[in-house]
Parts: structure tokens; C-alpha cells; sequence
């Protein structure tokens, strides 16, 4: 069985990464509906969206503000670190729903922010949109055309960018093989990816300690952490 699957991950050529909230777990940023998760403090399907943010646009900043000072002390894991790494060998694509920006800190150069990312702003009103690289001195910040920034994130109901869905959707169409880790995929589009590598007969393999509702479609599932299952699959394939 891992034997087979082993040699089908050799052969792929083009091999695409779905990644979720878990990959960053062993960097120290809690998940949304772990134990640790965010979910538990706050209920990010109320916090993450439009409406919260017009309602209370301090207490949503106030949330994001405390995620990106967490997310700027942590560092890529292992498991980040042998994605970058698996560059050397392979075309690699990394779709991630993650906001915290640390494929590109491990090196990866071919990211797709499916959900935006913490460390961009962007205006509510004008086309404003930047990187944050300074801390605000009040919440919510606003833009010199005199309205409010919000992050540029995609919050429920919500559409994701056009341009970066379309790729997501042709790199899982096309890729030889998909490791989906650390997502519990509880959220829709991005839950989807699984579906189209599928179909297109890729190779699916699956890194997580618990169960998904995709677990029956993988060809492999490794009931591990993403930060010691990672560097073994690309020492398999380097
Ligand atoms: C859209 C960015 C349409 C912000 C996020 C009913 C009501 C309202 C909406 C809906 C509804 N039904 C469906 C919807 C659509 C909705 C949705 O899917 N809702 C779900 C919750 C039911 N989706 C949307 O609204 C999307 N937009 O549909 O638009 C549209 C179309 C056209 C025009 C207009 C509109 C937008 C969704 C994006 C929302 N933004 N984040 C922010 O981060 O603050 S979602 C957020 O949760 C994350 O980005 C992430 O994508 C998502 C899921 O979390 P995961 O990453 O999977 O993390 P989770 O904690 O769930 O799981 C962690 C996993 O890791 C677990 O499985 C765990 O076992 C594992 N793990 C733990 N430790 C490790 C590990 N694995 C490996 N190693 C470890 N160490
Ligand atoms: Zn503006």
C-alpha cells in the first residue's frame, strides 16, 4: 500500500500542497477548531465577517492585531520547511487558506493566498492597499482618503480572488499528485481542490491526525503531524 503509493509520488512531476490552519499549529499559531483553537476564544464564523466588521470594526481589528503579532514571532516548522525544500526536485504549487504568510517565510515561491494574507491592508472604500510593516497607533486605521482599512483577508460570504481561484482550480486539475495537509476542509470553495485533483486522476494523500470528509476519497492518509510526515515524503521523492 504506502509502497505503491510511494512510487506513484516518485513518478508525479507537478505536485500540488492544499494546506489549512494545522500546518502552522507547530509554529505556535492556534487553529481555528483545535483545542487550542481560535474558535474556542473567539468564534471566528461571527469574527470573520463583513457584518462584525461593520458592527464592531475595533474588536475585529483588535483580533486580527493580536493573530499578526503571534504570526510575525512564529517561524515556518519543519513542515513548511521540506514543502520549500521539495522545490529542488519537483514543480511545486502550494494552495493554502492560511493568512500568515509562512510558506514564503520557508521558502516556497509558488503560493497561492486563497484567503489573503494578515500582513496587506486594503481600503473599504478607495483602491488602496498595502503591507503592514508598522504597528497602528489607533484601531481601526484609517485611509488618507479618510475611511477605514480593513484586512485583506476573505471573510465569510466573501468571494475568493478570482484570478488566484482560477489557478488553484487548473493546478489541481493538472497536477499528478495533492497532499492535502492540515485542514480539517470545513470551508467551501477551498474544500473543493480535493474533488477536481481527483478527477483528474492525481495521486491523494492526506497528512493529518484526524479524519477529514475527503478521508475516503485519499489513496493515502497519514495519521500524523504535518512538521514529522512532511520531510519524510520528500525524502521519498528527492
Ligand atoms: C464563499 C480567512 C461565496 C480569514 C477564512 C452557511 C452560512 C454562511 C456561509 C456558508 C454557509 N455554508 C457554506 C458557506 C460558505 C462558507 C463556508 O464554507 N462556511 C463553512 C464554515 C460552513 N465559505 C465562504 O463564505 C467562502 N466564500 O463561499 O463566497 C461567494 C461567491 C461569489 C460571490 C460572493 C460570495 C469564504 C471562506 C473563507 C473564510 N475565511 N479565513 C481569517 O483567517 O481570519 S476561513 C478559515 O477557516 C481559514 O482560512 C481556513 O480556510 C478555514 C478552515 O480552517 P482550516 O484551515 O481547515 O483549519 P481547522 O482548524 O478547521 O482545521 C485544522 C486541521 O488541521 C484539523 O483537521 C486538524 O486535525 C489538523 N491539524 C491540527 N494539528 C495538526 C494538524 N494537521 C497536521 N499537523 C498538525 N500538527
Ligand atoms: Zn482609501
Amino acid at each position: 500500500m504506502f509502497e505503491d503509493i510511494a512510487d506513484q509520488l516518485k513518478k508525479a512531476k507537478d505536485i500540488v500542497f492544499v494546506t489549512g490552519a494545522g500546518i502552522s499549529q507547530e509554529s505556535g499559531i492556534p487553529t481555528f477548531r483545535g483545542k487550542d483553537g481560535l474558535w474556542r476564544k473567539y468564534d471566528p464564523m461571527t469574527l470573520a465577517t463583513i457584518d462584525a466588521f461593520y458592527q464592531n470594526p475595533k474588536l475585529v481589528w483588535e483580533w486580527y492585531e493580536e493573530r499578526r503579532q503571534n504570526i510575525l514571532s512564529a517561524k515556518p516548522n519543519p513542515g513548511h520547511l521540506a514543502i520549500a525544500d521539495l522545490e529542488k526536485y519537483r514543480k511545486v504549487s502550494v494552495l493554502t487558506q492560511n493568512i500568515d504568510g509562512l510558506h514564503q517565510r520557508a521558502g516556497s515561491t509558488n503560493v497561492y493566498e486563497l484567503h489573503g494574507s494578515i500582513i496587506t491592508i486594503k481600503c473599504t472604500v478607495c483602491d488602496l492597499k498595502d503591507t503592514i510593516t508598522t504597528n497602528f497607533s489607533q484601531l481601526p486605521p484609517m485611509c488618507k482618503c479618510g475611511n477605514m482599512l480593513r484586512p485583506d483577508v476573505v471573510w465569510f460570504g466573501e468571494a475568493l480572488p478570482q484570478d488566484i481561484w482560477k489557478s488553484a482550480i487548473e493546478q489541481s486539475s493538472s497536477c499528478d499528485a495533492m497532499i492535502v495537509v492540515g485542514t480539517s476542509l470545513a470551508v467551501s470553495p477551498a474544500n473543493l481542490l480535493p474533488v477536481y485533483a481527483k478527477e483528474n486522476g492525481a495521486t491523494l494523500i492526506e497528512v493529518n491526525p484526524d479524519k477529514t470528509p475527503m478521508s475516503d476519497i485519499m489513496d493515502l492518509s497519514l495519521r500524523s503531524s504535518a512538521a514529522k510526515a512532511l520531510p519524510e515524503l520528500v525524502n521519498l521523492v528527492a
